[in-house]
């Protein structure tokens, strides 16, 4: 497929002046998960977030990592963070540089999205709070609700999973996604689709497979998933175009994607006809935006993922979806299906069609509550 190219979708927040910032600090907080969240990889039971604070004037702005404190998803955590954020991105934040001029400054760094991301993110949040917008304001669109998916876990039975489908379905998530591995993937699909033959239904595999498994991953297509993530290598783009002219079944790329140029290329090549979008992974809500536009430009779908985030990184993920190209619903689910007590207020919830509502107010419209974080801190470093 040849794609088409368009007129930059994010010229007008390249423009954007990076304000003073007067101090920088960065928290760890680690908050206990309601239950443990399995993927082919590892099994987390609590997330241990960074969290950046930046205070400029008086306004405070709080911006999440989405990084873990191992690497089981992602080369980057929460160690490889700290470092790259202290020793190389902050030092290149200097107030009057626009938006765009950082991000050529960033480029130096390789990789790192995701301490990238946290800054970026950060400071259009600063600057969205400083204006008294909404974050989706700044980003250029309207509010509206967006829907919701629910990210299952792997579980030690087919009645825990059935269990947690039934909820899913009964709380009207718009679409349930399946963690698989090799060895507990197609008998656990069927369970499900017997049970739920209408439900819009996905699996993730975070690279458990190779194409040797080509035959087995095909059997996925009696059961009529909307797509299967990341079924190939983290690292892979060209065997997942193999495989996807194999297979029936959509293939969504996560891992593999972290910009635009690997976006472009897996589509080119046919590697995937869906995009996980994690502003995390790609470096920031600016390469979100011109991944989501180029999507759009060329009939892919793309959705937002997740990264088990607190209340600060889920708003983030809900203001992006305001964006055009993010075609079907993602990642972004309760507060609940993570948390007990999160570090914001107000919790996500679904409303009775399973839509999420984007957070009212100025920011983000969350309000992280001082005293939670103050409960759930492991670590704290004054970094300017
Ligand atoms: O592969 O999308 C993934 C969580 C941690 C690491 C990787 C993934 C996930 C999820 C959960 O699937 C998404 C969420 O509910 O936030
Ligand atoms: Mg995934």
């Amino acid at each position: 497929m040849t794609t088409t190219p368009l007129a930059s979708p994010t010229a007008a927040l390249e423009r954007l002046s990076v304000p003073p910032v007067d101090r920088i600090d960065l928290v760890t907080v680690r908050l206990p998960f309601v239950s443990p969240f399995g993927t082919s990889v590892h099994v987390w039971t609590d997330k241990e977030a960074l969290l950046l604070r930046l205070e400029s004037g008086g306004v405070v702005a709080w911006s999440e990592c989405v990084s873990d404190p191992d690497p089981f998803y992602s080369p980057e955590t929460n160690g490889t963070v700290r470092h790259i954020l202290r020793d190389f991105l902050l030092p290149e934040v200097e107030p009057g540089l626009t938006l765009g001029e950082l991000e050529s400054r960033f480029r130096r760094v390789r990789g790192h999205g995701m301490a990238k991301a946290t800054i970026e993110n950060g400071l259009l949040i600063l600057v969205a709070l400083q204006r008294g917008v909404p974050l989706h304001d700044l980003l250029g669109r309207p509010a509206r609700r967006i829907m919701s998916g629910l990210s299952i876990g792997l579980k030690d039975s087919r009645e825990e999973l059935l269990a947690a489908v039934e909820h899913a379905v009964a709380r009207r998530y718009h679409r349930v996604k399946m963690k698989v591995k090799k060895g507990q993937d197609i008998e656990w699909v069927r369970a499900v689709r017997d049970r739920f033959p209408d439900l819009r239904l996905m699996v993730d595999a975070n690279g458990d497979y190779t194409l040797d498994d080509a035959e087995r991953l095909k059997q996925l297509d009696a059961f009529g998933l909307m797509m299967v993530e990341q079924p190939l290598s983290y690292t892979d783009i060209f065997e997942h175009a193999a495989l996807q002219r194999a297979m029936a079944t959509p293939i969504c790329l996560d891992e593999s994607i972290h910009g635009l140029a690997d976006a472009r290329a897996a589509v080119e090549m046919g590697a995937c006809r869906v995009i996980n979008i994690k502003q995390g992974r790609v470096g920031g809500l600016l390469e979100s935006v011109r991944i989501a536009n180029f999507a759009a430009a060329n009939g892919i779908d793309v959705w937002s993922g997740g990264m088990d985030e607190t209340g600060i990184g889920r708003a983030v993920n809900i203001h992006l979806q305001t964006v055009e190209g993010f075609t079907l619903p993602g990642d972004t689910s309760e507060t609940s299906n993570y948390f007990d007590e999160d570090i914001v207020v107000p919790p996500v919830v679904l409303d009775g069609d399973g839509f999420i509502d984007v957070p009212a107010g100025p920011g983000l419209g969350v309000e992280v509550v001082a005293g939670r974080v103050l409960k759930r801190m492991v670590r704290a470093e004054r970094l300017r």
